[in-house]
């Protein structure tokens, strides 16, 4: 008896956190030298972005509107000028340290969009170049 009881709960609970066109979390973990969001696709709406650090040094999360990693504009030390960016990039989530986590939410609309880190470290090491880049769509 109490066991059914418990899993009519955990029923409702994942309803509640899958439900609805607000309130989507994408779980983004990031290292050396990747991006990888879980998942990699949403519905329109209020976006909440849960970056992980699980690299050993700090990393970013841009977001981007746009449907062609490479074709991204670059500065002369191969990393993405956002300055020619405008209107599409579209949210930033700044300086998560290593081993930290960071959210912040965005309202997002129906289309492509690039998820990268475009952090130059001390050692040279564009990240961006590295393969800190990653497709994202919102259906
Ligand atoms: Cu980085």
């Amino acid at each position: 008896m109490a066991m059914a009881v418990t899993v009519g709960l955990v029923t409702i609970l994942t309803a509640c956190a899958d439900g609805g066109d607000d309130g989507q979390t994408v779980d983004v973990v990031e290292s050396e030298w990747v991006v990888e969001p879980k998942p990699a696709s949403v519905e329109a709406g209020d976006v909440t972005f849960n970056v992980d650090n699980q690299g050993n040094e700090e990393h970013e999360l841009v977001i981007i509107e746009g449907d062609d990693p490479d074709a991204l504009p670059t500065k002369a030390d191969g990393s993405v000028d956002e300055d020619q960016l405008g209107d599409v990039e579209v949210g930033h989530i700044e300086d998560v340290p290593d081993g930290d986590a960071k959210s912040d939410t965005f309202k997002l609309t129906k289309g492509s969009y690039i998820l990268l880190c475009n952090l130059v470290d001390e050692m040279g090491d564009v990240h961006y170049a590295e393969g800190m880049v990653s497709a994202f769509t919102v259906t």
